[in-house]
């Protein structure tokens, strides 16, 4: 009994935090419930893939999918064996080749939509790798909207050659 209330209440915290950030005042956050697998997940990261990599850097690809009925911003993603992760965004840099750089204000999931983080396009960045992610290992995630929410995700690594977009934060620059 006071195991499910708890629960309940857990979920309709997590919902509310939806609606209006100022629910999470008084909120004893629903960390109690992470070791379960409950989810009150409204945006689900499918089909994530990483690119294999020894060092360096590498970027995560897959489909960021919004169930619910209004937009929601990814601001930050994180993954523990690594220095920095940003959400980056890829243009092309004037100069017939491309280039990628953090995207202000995160990536926005149209409610009910999905956003698709892809080679040459959205994707997100880990740099300063501390150790090599395997073909075929899977790395976990977390994604963190603008309301605070917290989404653990995993992507399976794969050998991938493209994505080499020139990094160029702030100003131009030349890679070589
Ligand atoms: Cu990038």
């Amino acid at each position: 009994m006071q195991k499910n209330s708890t629960l309940l209440t857990a979920m309709s915290v997590a919902v509310m935090i939806g609606v209006s950030a100022c629910a999470q005042g008084q909120a004893t956050e629903p960390e109690a419930t992470s070791s379960s697998h409950v989810q009150v997940t409204d945006l689900s990261f499918d089909r994530a893939w990483v690119k294999a990599a020894d060092d360096g850097m590498t970027a995560v690809f897959g489909e960021l999918k919004n169930t619910t009925d209004h937009d929601l911003t990814l601001v930050e993603a994180r993954y523990e064996d690594a220095d920095a992760v940003q959400l980056h965004e890829t243009d092309a840099n004037g100069s017939g080749g491309m280039s990628m750089k953090e995207k202000e204000g995160g990536f926005t999931i149209p409610a009910g939509s999905s956003l698709n983080l892809e080679p040459g396009g959205d994707h997100i960045m880990i740099m300063g790798l501390k150790k090599a992610i395997e073909p075929g290992e899977e790395i976990s995630l977390d994604l963190v909207t603008a309301d605070g929410t917290r989404i653990p995700a995993t992507a399976v690594a794969k050998q991938y050659s493209g994505a080499q977009e020139d990094y160029a934060p702030g100003e131009g620059h030349d890679g070589h």
